[in-house]
């Protein structure tokens, strides 16, 4: 056993899959937990390669759900007190997600952040609307905190998303189904000069407008700005802070990308610092 000190760095856990290049998925996830200064875990739900060969298609294999399991019974044992802050991200599969929801009922917890990741390209459609299913009935219940794009918010809400009002009145419905404070994020799917997302929690509602930095989207942002959002959490912050600090965090990253012969350039987490 180590010596507890007031200095240990907060735990940051996220569950994820790995996205092969870099991008995004549970590398991004990390590294922005140790750019945020927290300490960072990761159980590993599948694997995405995206295929050169077949115009860069997702290839999938999920990790098996007692491998899931095993991962999550270490971590939440060996780190049973501090542990109370995790991302959730992929999931892939329904049987992961009752895997998963299984493990974090097995504590309580402070923060949940549901990056809720819909239909993957590469999975069969039918896989894929029995995953949607399953992250709303089990998932969606237990997050404190849930990060839809624009295409998750249009599903989630059940609306569809052309202006910034829009993107309110998604936000309000998800909030109303899930309790959870929603930043719904416009990205580069609204027109505009602006990168716009919104954030409610039920009281405050705020627009969050960065000038856009392209018109293209750029791999691992979504992922970057929930795992900003899970960090600075787990470091404290009250939710309002966490998504305006998340969304300057991922503006660096944005700006400072790493080129890719992948159809998206990745975000770089290091971009705030350098
Ligand atoms: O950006 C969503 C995402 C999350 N997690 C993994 C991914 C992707 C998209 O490719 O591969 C593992």
């Amino acid at each position: 056993m180590g010596d507890m000190t007031t200095s240990s760095p907060a735990i940051a856990l996220s569950i994820a899959g790995s996205e092969a290049t870099g991008g995004a998925g549970a590398q991004a996830d990390l590294k922005t937990f140790e750019e945020l200064g927290t300490f960072g875990i990761i159980a590993l739900t599948c694997i995405v390669s995206f295929d050169p060969k077949n115009n860069w298609g997702h290839r999938f294999v999920p990790v098996a759900p007692q491998v899931i399991a095993d991962q999550l019974e270490a971590i939440q044992t060996a780190y049973a007190g501090p542990l109370d802050t995790v991302k959730v991200g992929m999931m892939g599969t329904p049987d992961t997600i009752e895997t998963v929801a299984a493990a974090l009922s097995n504590q309580e917890w402070a923060n949940v952040v549901l990056d809720p990741v819909l239909i993957c390209k590469g999975q069969e459609p039918g896989a894929a609307l029995d995953t949607d299913q399953a992250l709303q009935a089990k998932l969606l219940p237990k997050a404190t905190f849930v990060t839809p794009n624009h295409f998750e918010a249009e599903v989630l809400s059940g609306t569809t998303i052309n202006s910034v009002e829009d993107l309110k009145e998604a936000a309000r419905i998800i909030h109303a189904k899930s309790g959870a404070a929603v930043l719904a994020k416009g990205g580069v799917r609204l027109e505009g000069p602006d990168a716009i997302d919104v954030f409610f929690d039920g009281e405050t509602m705020e627009v969050l407008a960065t000038p856009k930095v392209g018109e293209v989207a750029v791999s691992g942002a979504g992922c970057s700005l929930a795992a900003a959002v899970t960090a600075l959490l787990a470091k404290g912050h009250t939710p309002l802070q966490a998504a305006v600090e998340a969304k300057a965090f991922v503006t660096e990253a944005i700006k400072n990308r790493v080129a890719s012969a992948a159809p998206f350039e990745a975000v770089y987490q290091g971009g705030a610092r350098a």
